[in-house]
């Protein structure tokens, strides 16, 4: 159950499907002490997706930028740690995927309610982009776009399902992506809600 979409992305259905209480159940840790809210963009735009982050950097938007920050601008504190199961998980995938030793410092996990888009961009704020990008998917399914290099680029559309997990590294790290706007529905566990994981190395 492991498909490649692209040099340097590789999908695994399920990879996550064991681990997925356990992960829930530390998204809901993490939550408790650093609060899903909605970011503001540098353009004075509310994200509709709403975020929070776990590890020793987190990733943090105001209307001065895009910044990894270690404090939490909501409460003040340090990010929460990355529990050991997130990074158990994190790099068991990136292994399977062909970037053995992937040590992320960052977990960026956002919460999407039906309705919700992400619109397309890069993720270009980490030093070390010879790291891969692990994502995973919890509660809601979703459709994931990705292009190219350049936005103009076409995009092709992949649905991801809970328990299923994205590796996105090599050639594939720095391409345009986004996430379709979510459809209603009700999962077992999460309700009307996707929650996604994304593991970088930020540092
Ligand atoms: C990385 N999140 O948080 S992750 C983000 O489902 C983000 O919440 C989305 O994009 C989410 O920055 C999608 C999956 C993804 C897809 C394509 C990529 C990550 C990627 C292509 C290149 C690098
Ligand atoms: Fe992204």
């Amino acid at each position: 159950r492991e498909e490649t979409l692209a040099e340097g992305a590789v999908l695994l259905r399920g990879f996550a499907g064991d681990v997925a209480e356990t992960l829930l159940a530390a998204v809901d840790a993490v939550a408790a002490a650093a609060p899903f809210r909605h970011l503001v963009t540098p353009g004075g735009y509310l994200m509709s997706v709403a975020m929070t982050n776990c590890g020793v950097v987190g990733w943090v938007s105001d209307r001065s930028g895009y910044r990894y920050d270690t404090h939490d601008p909501t409460t003040g504190e340090p990010w929460p740690p990355l529990p050991a199961a997130f990074l158990a998980l994190a790099a068991g995938a990136a292994a399977r995927a062909g970037f053995p030793g992937f040590a992320p410092d960052a977990c960026l996990i956002n919460r999407y309610e039906p309705g919700t888009r992400l619109s397309l961009h890069q993720d270009r704020d980490e030093r070390d982009t010879g790291a891969p990008i692990v994502s995973v998917s919890l509660g809601l399914p979703a459709t994931f776009l990705f292009g190219g290099l350049q936005r103009s680029d076409p995009t092709r559309k992949v649905r991801v399902e809970h328990g299923d997990v994205a590796v996105w590294g090599g050639p594939a790290r720095l391409a345009f992506h986004g996430v379709a706007p979510l459809a209603e529905g009700s999962h077992a566990r999460v309700g009307r809600q996707r929650i996604n994981l994304t593991f970088r190395k930020a540092l």
